[in-house]
Order: structure tokens, then sequence, then C-alpha cells
């Protein structure tokens, strides 16, 4: 619940207006994930995205693996550089600067609207990668997503989190694991791997936690691969994990579905956090791209 101050100060300045949503349209669906969500900590939504939505993501995957290969993204590994990663994990990062194939994930209503429960208005996209647990994977360490946030717990969200499974989730492939009702917990209690249990469910189905909810990649011992899609979410006045004004191209925002350009960091938060000399950040971003379109008219009359 917002402070009363802040309620007063957000309206003054048309924060209020500028970031509200309105409800979800299938509130008694909303009504029963948010529930589940607040007993559980996670909640799953079976076969969210359809087989060619999912066969989709995973051929665009498959392409910018390619594309790692030849070392074009940098220094984004082909397997993960620590046992955190995981040894026999690939991970790629940054999915909203690679592609529009994957915005739909970040999207989804669903999703969204319990974010708009859970979260403050004008939350933020904190991560955007695919992780493919390749068989012989160990289990990750167990974690909760906000565990670098040094206000003692329990405390309400920090963020929330997706996984999208583009593989059928099952006992033995690596599928995530969750510690039901683990958000509730003190910060002296850790989370042991016999209190995990692994998310079953169809390829397509989305599991939604919260940041504060024990978890971990699963060990994999399928012989296969265990391709997911995650999205985390995090407060608006949060510094995010990946830095998303940097990571996708300025060129690129025109070319992206609005919300989630607001949702990378170009909307001004609540009262007014992340303005550029009074202005929205996106606005400071057209007037650097025509300052370097110019310049490269002066080098180049004929551009
Ligand atoms: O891959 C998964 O199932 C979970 C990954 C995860 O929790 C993480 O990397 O923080």
């Amino acid at each position: 619940m917002k402070p009363k101050l802040n309620q007063a100060v957000d309206s003054e300045v048309g924060a209020d207006r500028r970031l509200g949503r309105p409800p979800p349209e299938n509130r008694s669906k909303i009504q029963g994930l948010i529930d589940h969500t607040t007993e559980h900590g996670y909640v799953i939504i079976p076969s969210a995205f359809s087989s060619e939505e999912v066969e989709e993501a995973k051929a665009e995957l498959r392409h910018l693996a390619r594309e790692l290969e030849t070392g074009r993204f940098g220094p984004a590994p082909l397997k993960g550089r620590n046992t955190f990663e995981g040894l026999n994990t690939q991970r790629i990062y940054a999915l909203a600067n690679k592609s529009r194939v994957f915005d739909k994930f970040a999207l989804h209503p669903d999703i969204l609207a319990l974010n708009d429960h859970f979260l403050d208005p004008g939350y933020l996209l904190n991560s955007f990668q695919s992780i493919n647990i390749k068989s012989g994977e160990a289990p990750q360490t167990l974690h909760h997503d906000d565990g670098y946030v040094t206000v003692p717990r329990p405390h309400g969200p920090f963020g929330a989190a997706i996984m999208v499974a583009l593989d059928p989730y099952t006992s033995t492939n690596g599928a995530t694991v969750v510690v039901p009702g683990s958000h509730k917990w003190s910060a002296d209690r850790i989370a042991d791997r016999s209190e995990a249990v692994s998310v079953i469910a169809p390829s397509g189905s989305i599991v939604y936690f919260l940041s504060t909810l024990w978890h971990g990649g699963g060990e994999n011992r399928s012989g296969k691969d265990r391709i997911a899609l995650t999205v985390q979410y995090c407060q608006p006045w949060m510094r995010q994990l990946e830095n998303q004004i940097l990571a996708v191209d300025f060129e690129k925002l025109d070319e992206m579905p609005p919300r989630l350009v607001d949702m990378l960091g170009y909307k001004v938060g609540a009262p007014f956090i992340g303005h550029v000399d009074g202005n929205s950040p996106r606005a400071a971003v057209t007037r650097l791209l025509e300052r370097h379109r110019n310049a490269r008219k002066e080098n180049d009359p004929k551009l």
C-alpha cells in the first residue's frame, strides 16, 4: 500500500493518470491466479501459448544460437560461466534487442494483470533471456530472485518472474522447481532441496512466481534439452538486472510494442523517477538519434 504522502504527490504531478491501468477484462480468472500466488508464491497457467507460438520461438532461438557462435553478440556465453548460470546451460540474454518474436511472451495479458496486482504501477522489465538447460546439467542452487535486496524478510515482492516452458516441463528434464509457500519465510530459513517440487506442465505453459519465492532450475537427466524463456519484472524504483536502456538499440524502439518500450524504462515512473531534464527518456533518445543523424549528414551530405 502506497504511503498517503505519495498518493498526494502522485496525484499532484499526474503520475496516477500517466501510469494508471484499466482493470483486467477477466476479473474472476485473474482473481483466482492472484489468490493462488498470494497463498503459494507461484501459479501455473497451462498452455498459455499455442504450439505455433512455441515453435516459432524455438526456431528463432536456434537461429540466435547459431549467431552466438559467430561472436556477434559479444561475450554472451554459449555455456554458463559459473554453476549459477549453469556450466551445461545456454543463456541468451537481452532478448528484447534480438528479435520481435519474443515480445508477446513478455506481454501476456494474465501476467500483466498479475503484475498490476503485485507490483507498483510502472514496473520494469528486469531481465529477458532464454535458458536452455542441457542434459547432464546439475540442479541450480535454490534462491529467490530478490536475494540481493538488503531489506529484512519477510517483505512484499520486489519483482516477479515467469518461466515459459518451450519444451514440456517433466520431472527429469530440468523443469523449474519451486518451494511452495517459501515467499513468506524469514531470512533465517534456507530452502532445502527436499522441499522443492518440479513444475510439471505442457509446452507453452507459464509459471509465474514472486521474487520472494525460493526456486531454481532443475537437474536435467532426460537426454534432451529443456528450453524455456524467462522474463523478470521489477518494481519501478529499482535498478534493473539487465540495463535495458543500453541493451536495446535506440533505433529499434519504434518497432517495439509501446508497452514493452515503457517497461524498458522509457516511461517516467511515479512520482517522476527516471525523468531526463524534466522530460521523458524517450524524448531524450529521439533528440540523441536526431543529433546522430545530423552528424552523419554533415560528414556525408548524400545521406
Ligand atoms: O531455468 C530455470 O528453470 C530457473 C532459472 C533461474 O531461476 C535463474 O537463473 O535465476
